[in-house]
């Protein structure tokens, strides 16, 4: 039975799994909501009855309902063999990463809601796009340029993309758009070794798929939701 992968159609949380399972070159269907009803009145009750967390993102393989973005992302990882790690050491670099990760996107998720009340109108929003691309996200950069280092690896745990990978590259190149169309200088500049994992996950040939597709250019966030849109 294929897999399932349902979310918005937006990036959002969905874009690292829908790259991993691109990237793995399995067949698999990509549900991707367009209205509240279809999710929360239709799919989501049918799911509740399988996992009462049942959430987007979720993957469905057969009878098993996994949710929560960074579950989606390890179990795609360790089905799809993105997170076959030679020692233990590297399943927890990878678990950590994913962490680290999702704390960077609550940190620019914090901007991009105007519900957060961090920027209730878009000039709010504009306002501190700059501080969080020379500061905030500095910090995150600045533990994932160490990660590289330490390890001396092409991606965050090993020489091809784990899980973790694929977070951290949509959490780049939102950061890499945003400061493009703001004329802000790209906060990869101070960090040669993320900005070649950045070029060198852009140019992997299993990708070249879904960066020429419509997938890729859906919002980064719900603009329903209130998103001030980068
Ligand atoms: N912590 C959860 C957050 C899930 C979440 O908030 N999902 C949002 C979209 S980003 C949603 O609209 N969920 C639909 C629902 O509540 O059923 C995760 O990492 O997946």
């Amino acid at each position: 039975m294929k897999l399932e992968l349902g979310y918005w159609a937006i990036r959002g949380l969905g874009a690292p799994a829908r790259m991993m399972l691109e990237h793995s070159g399995v067949d698999y269907t990509d549900l991707k909501y367009a209205d509240a009803a279809s999710w929360f009145a239709v799919r989501k009750v049918e799911l509740l009855e399988k996992n009462a967390l049942a959430n987007l993102p979720y993957v469905l393989d057969g009878d098993r309902v996994v949710t929560h973005s960074t579950a989606v992302y390890e179990y795609l990882g360790v089905k799809l063999g993105h997170d076959a790690f030679d020692d233990e050491d590297g399943r927890w670099v990878n678990a950590q990463m994913l962490a680290e990760c999702y704390d960077l996107r609550n940190a620019l998720m914090a901007l991009v809601y105007p519900f957060n009340g961090v920027t209730p109108t878009k000039d709010d929003f504009e306002t501190k796009c700059e501080p969080h691309l020379t500061s905030k996200c500095i910090q995150f950069y600045n533990k994932f340029e160490a990660t590289l280092g330490l390890r001396g690896k092409k991606f965050l745990v090993k020489d091809t993309p784990s899980s973790c990978d694929f977070h951290l590259w949509e959490m780049l190149d939102q950061h890499e758009i945003i400061a493009k169309r703001r004329g802000v200088v790209s906060p990869l500049e101070q960090f040669p070794k993320l900005q070649k994992l950045y070029a060198e996950f852009r140019n992997l040939p299993e990708l070249a798929k879904y960066f020429a597709s419509e997938t890729y250019t859906l919002p980064m966030n719900s603009i329903g939701g209130g998103a001030h849109v980068y």
